[in-house]
């Protein structure tokens, strides 16, 4: 229990609702409907998707199921590639880059050299034929109760329409109903974009079954209608009319069981879903109550401006004028903590580029796992909102990459453990793929292995890092053992093949994998500390780790991304990967490692504020952990304002009308990471100490948060005014000792497990 952390809560709570005019900040609301894709609204429950277009005469449902996708089983493993290992590490040595690339796009890629796509399930449709004109459109997204909803006015009866995608009850609800009595009619159909599909209806259900074009998997989605009205079978539809109500419940299955199976029977499983689910009345109130013991631990509140009461297209639009919106910062990480809820819930797939949300079967990238930076953005904020169970999702994914990523160490370098390259799919594909010049980044399954340790270092949860966490990070860190070897040139330990991601080809030795191999090393040790075990490996990694080549400061004043002093700094290339050490890592801080933080710096300055969707958000986490708040701050605009080419075509970093993150085209890791780096400003608990306000922007003067997570298991709420802390609320969930900083006062309390301390604004202790 914690009663303080509640009152503070509730009194939050109450000021907040009375402050924002109803729950307005809570809301992406629009006077009009989804004319595009981009503008309608998500909804999902980790495994099944939507996008509600609250169209007038013809609604849109357009649907997914997160393991709709091309291809089958098998492995991508290229058998006997390690023959060909020891002659591309020497070409790379001698100055051969291209040779090493060709000798390695023939010999050690990924079979095949592609991965699969990730694919659009189907559409409802609803037609309703006499709304014609209607008046006072309203279109909302409410972040509170995970539902969108549209009203409006048609020959004086007003309709209602809400819907939301149930994790109880495995279904999308649908539910519309008239003002007046017998006044709903309109007729129900659904479509594909696959060319191998059927529909059929049966009763008052309507079946689509799809089949993609290259691959094994099928699906099949089921419409099922209840109404007080009169219900028929016309032409391929089913109508409804005279009704006052209607729900339609949707389910959608596909035959993929795991990365290894496709026997599953879709037809039973919909037909048993539908079976069970729960009538509107019931199902909405399950599902709310669900969706708010995750949504409800967290809030944060920045203050209003007289934009907050805008639409929110017409808001998104003046805040690049008038960068005076504060509370729609607090609605963008909010809105990031919603996606996440409705994407990634125990037991589904992770997140993928475009979380579960695809309308296309040829999505960019194939709507994949890319884990050079996009998976793991996708996670940044999880811990920190307190949303640890919605990262489960990853750590599934990460278990099974272990297992395909344990034949490709053997198969590609002789080597024990796992390892996984720059992406990955639903048959978790870990082979270099696409071309040898970004496909051979050897990093992938240490970066991912390390968000374990962090789901650890917040939840202080050692069962997990016995039975889960340590075996996977112990595997990832056998192969970088075998893997690493000595640079002629220095002697030193590199990473080789690799590539610094997507900039400058195969290289020997990229900067970033070193700094990620130290830090997965550093994480095997202490955890082989805690759980008091394999003291000799943890000795091994220890003496390994110092062998590793260290960061380099160039003749820029630039932290070198590579062994040798060739950076570019005319290029503004989108990857800053050298900086991994600053930002999710922290070998690079600001106490410990002054000079190093200082090239950081040049670099970041030399790439530049523009980027893609992602870049900016990464960017503003490197301006919080450079404690630069304003520079952070000319990160987020740029990651609200879409940049148009001549052509009115987006054609850099933005948002979307719907608040999506814009690569461009839409990718959802940058709401992920701009929301990260939004609280990265307010605390920073990665250096052993909770640092409070670090780097607070002036936009943001006053506000106040609950629910924040630190490392070490605590939980915080925490007020500031004029920009300066007003109160502060831990928990502590472990017992840890508490270590805050807050400007240069530094206090230190011994903590017991599961009692809460109040704390002034100059940090003494009150309570
Ligand atoms: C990486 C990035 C691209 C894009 C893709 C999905 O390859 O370099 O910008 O985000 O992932």
């Amino acid at each position: 229990m914690k009663p303080l952390i509640q009152t503070v809560t509730l009194l939050t709570f109450i000021i907040f609702k009375c402050h924002a005019q109803g729950n307005i900040n809570s809301k992406l609301w629009y006077k009009k409907p989804a004319k595009q894709w981009e503008e309608a609204l998500p909804i999902g429950n980790g495994a099944l998707a939507a996008m509600i277009f609250g169209g007038i005469e013809t609604e849109q449902i357009q649907f997914n199921e997160e393991t709709l996708w091309t291809g089958e089983p098998r492995s991508y493993a290229h058998k006997g590639a390690s023959a060909h290992l020891g002659e591309i590490r020497r070409l790379l040595n001698e100055g051969e880059q291209k040779e090493a690339e060709a000798l390695a796009n023939e010999q050690f890629m990924s079979q095949p050299m592609r991965q699969m796509a990730y694919q659009a399930f189907g559409d409802v449709y609803l037609d309703f034929p006499e709304h014609g004109t209607p008046v006072a459109y309203h279109r909302e997204l409410d972040l509170e109760t995970a539902t969108v909803k549209s009203t409006f006015e048609a020959g004086g009866v007003r309709y209602t329409r809400e819907a939301f995608a149930s994790y109880p009850a495995k279904a999308i609800y649908y539910h519309i109903t008239s003002s007046q009595k017998g006044k709903l009619n309109f007729a129900v159909r659904m479509d594909a974009i696959h060319a191998k599909k059927e529909v059929k209806i049966n009763g008052n259900e309507i079946e689509l079954s799809v089949q993609v074009d290259k691959g094994a998997l099928n699906g099949i989605a089921r419409v099922k209608v209840i109404t007080d009205g009169e219900l028929k079978q016309v032409e391929g539809k089913l109508t409804i009319s005279n009704a006052t109500r209607a729900t339609l419940v949707l389910a959608a299955a596909t035959n993929y069981l795991d990365y290894k199976t496709v026997s599953g029977d879709p037809a039973t499983k919909t037909a048993g879903i539908l079976r069970k689910a729960p009538a509107f009345e019931t199902a909405r109130p399950a599902h709310i109550t669900d969706y708010q013991k995750l949504y409800n631990r967290f809030n944060l509140v920045f203050s209003n401006s007289k934009h907050s009461a805008l639409p929110t297209d017409e808001r998104l639009s003046r805040f690049k004028g008038d960068p005076n919106d504060p509370a729609l910062l607090a609605l963008y990480v909010k809105f990031a903590r919603y996606l996440l809820i409705a994407s990634s819930r125990a037991g589904s797939h992770p997140a993928n580029l475009q979380g579960k949300w695809n309308h296309k079967l040829n999505p960019s990238w194939d709507s994949k796992y890319t884990v050079n930076i996009n998976t793991e953005m996708n996670y940044w904020p999880a811990e920190m909102t307190n949303l640890s169970e919605c990262h489960e999702p990853l750590f599934q994914m990460v278990r099974e990459v272990s297992q395909t990523g344990a034949e490709v160490a053997k198969e590609h370098y002789n080597a024990k453990g796992w390892v996984l390259h720059h992406n990955t799919d639903v048959w978790r594909g870990a082979a270099p793929i696409n071309a040898s010049n970004h496909g051979i980044w050897v990093t992938g399954g240490a970066w991912l292995s390390l968000h374990l340790w962090e789901h650890y270092r917040f939840t202080q949860d050692k069962a997990f890092l016995q039975n889960t966490a340590y075996p996977l990070m112990k595997g990832a860190a056998a192969f970088f053992l075998d893997f690493l070897v000595k640079d002629p040139k220095t002697g030193m330990l590199i990473s080789s093949p690799s590539n610094s991601p997507e900039n400058g080809g195969l290289v020997a030795g990229p900067t970033m994998d070193h700094q990620i191999i130290r830090a997965l090393f550093k994480a095997c040790i202490e955890t082989a500390g805690i759980l008091k075990t394999d003291a000799a490996f943890a000795e091994q990694l220890a003496q390994t780790s110092k062998q590793i080549a260290p960061n380099h400061v160039g003749r820029y004043g630039q932290l070198q991304e590579w062994m040798t002093d060739i950076d570019d700094t005319t290029s503004h290339h989108r990857h800053v990967s050298h900086l991994w050490g600053v930002y999710p890592g922290e070998e690079i801080t600001p106490t410990a490692t002054p000079d190093l933080l200082k090239a950081a710096m040049k670099s970041l300055n030399y790439r530049g504020d523009d980027g893609t969707g992602w870049s900016l958000a990464w960017k503003i986490n490197y301006w919080a952990r450079f404690l630069d708040g304003e520079h952070a701050y000319t990160m987020i605009r740029k990651l609200f304002n879409p940049v148009y080419d001549a052509g009115q075509k987006m054609s850099g970093g933005g948002s979307y009308p719907n608040l999506f993150d814009a690569h461009p085209p839409f990718q959802i890791d940058g709401n992920f990471g701009g929301a990260a780096g939004i609280l990265e400003t307010l605390v920073q608990s990665h250096l052993e100490e909770i640092n409070i306000l670090p780097a607070l922007p002036k936009a943001l003067p006053d506000g106040r948060v609950s629910g924040l997570c630190a490392r070490g298991g605590f939980e915080m709420d925490m007020n500031w005014a004029k920009g300066k802390l007003t109160g502060l609320t831990i928990h502590s969930k472990a017992g840890n000792i508490c270590k805050l900083r807050y400007g240069s006062k530094v206090v230190s309390i011994p903590t017991s497990k599961g009692k809460t301390y109040l704390f002034g604004p100059d940090l003494t202790i009150l309570k």
